[in-house]
């Protein structure tokens, strides 16, 4: 399938684009920054927010065959003012809907975050049917992007998947960590599935590896193919040999983890 991945000099799409590649999926890279090194699928240096842009790269990308699919991972991953937020997530999805839509392309799988439910607390079941309820802007705008694709797939009759990603880390750090971890491998496993899960129409799933303390619902991702390999359990007894912190106890409480707390609290507009 030909992919175009926005964010694709970003942490996930540095591992993104060669594992989609290895699955046989032809990548077309789009980001603010120029390639990494060693890059070998085309790229375009663009703003995905930015609908003359997003066009100019479509019609060029589709010169040597259509565009399938878009994988959207570009957006800033922390907490900023709301305006910076809806920049972010809201106005860049809703330009390449709008691209979508115009080049008949069908599908988009958006990284979505475990934000969007992030002041869930911890002892409520956390599956596709929990409500959102963001711990910040950042899930506020991650709220308002689902959002987005659901009203593009009632409209426009695309599938769109949003992958609320847990802790993608090489390996978990923290506590909290070996619940919400998504490994490298198991990232890649996903976005595949999310791309070839036969029609989804608008689907939500908890991007997180098979981690024996993981508490949110695997089961929509298992529902589209993705069989996660890797558990976070591997690296439980380096990170419990060090007590446990006032942190650790605050970023248990929610499903967000840290987010919830003060240190994340802005003035809306400042
Ligand atoms: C995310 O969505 C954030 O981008 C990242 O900074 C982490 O906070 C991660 O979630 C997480 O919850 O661990």
């Amino acid at each position: 399938m030909k992919v175009l991945v926005t964010g694709a000099a970003g942490s996930i799409g540095r591992v993104l684009l060669p594992g989609l590649v290895d699955r046989g999926h032809e990548v077309v890279g789009m980001d603010l920054h120029v390639a990494p090194d060693g890059t070998t699928c085309p790229w375009y240096v663009a703003d995905c927010g930015d609908p003359d842009a997003v066009e100019a790269a479509l019609v060029d990308a589709s010169q040597t065959g259509p565009v399938e699919a878009v994988v959207h991972l570009a957006g800033f991953p922390d907490e900023a003012g709301l305006d910076a937020a809806l920049a972010s997530h809201v106005l860049t999805t809703g330009t390449l809907l709008d691209a979508m839509v115009r080049h008949g392309i069908s599908r988009i799988v958006y990284a979505s975050s475990n934000h969007a439910v992030g002041r869930t607390p911890s002892d409520q079941p956390v599956d596709t049917h929990t409500p959102p309820r963001p711990d910040t802007y950042y899930g506020v705008g991650k709220v308002a992007a689902e959002a987005l694709l659901r009203l593009f797939v009632d409209r426009h009759q695309i599938d769109a998947v949003a992958l609320r990603i847990g802790s993608f880390l090489l390996q978990p750090e923290t506590r909290r960590q070996l619940a919400t971890w998504l490994s490298h491998d198991d990232a890649v496993r996903l976005v595949h599935a999310a791309l070839t899960a036969p029609d989804p129409g608008f689907a939500v799933a908890y991007g997180i590896s098979a981690n024996t303390r993981a508490w949110w619902d695997l089961e929509a991702g298992r529902a589209l193919g993705y069989e996660p390999q890797d558990d976070a359990e591997q690296f439980a007894a380096a990170i419990e040999a060090v007590a446990p912190t006032a942190a650790d106890e605050v970023e248990a409480a929610h499903v967000g983890g840290p987010f919830v707390t003060e240190a994340f609290y802005r003035p809306a507009r400042g």
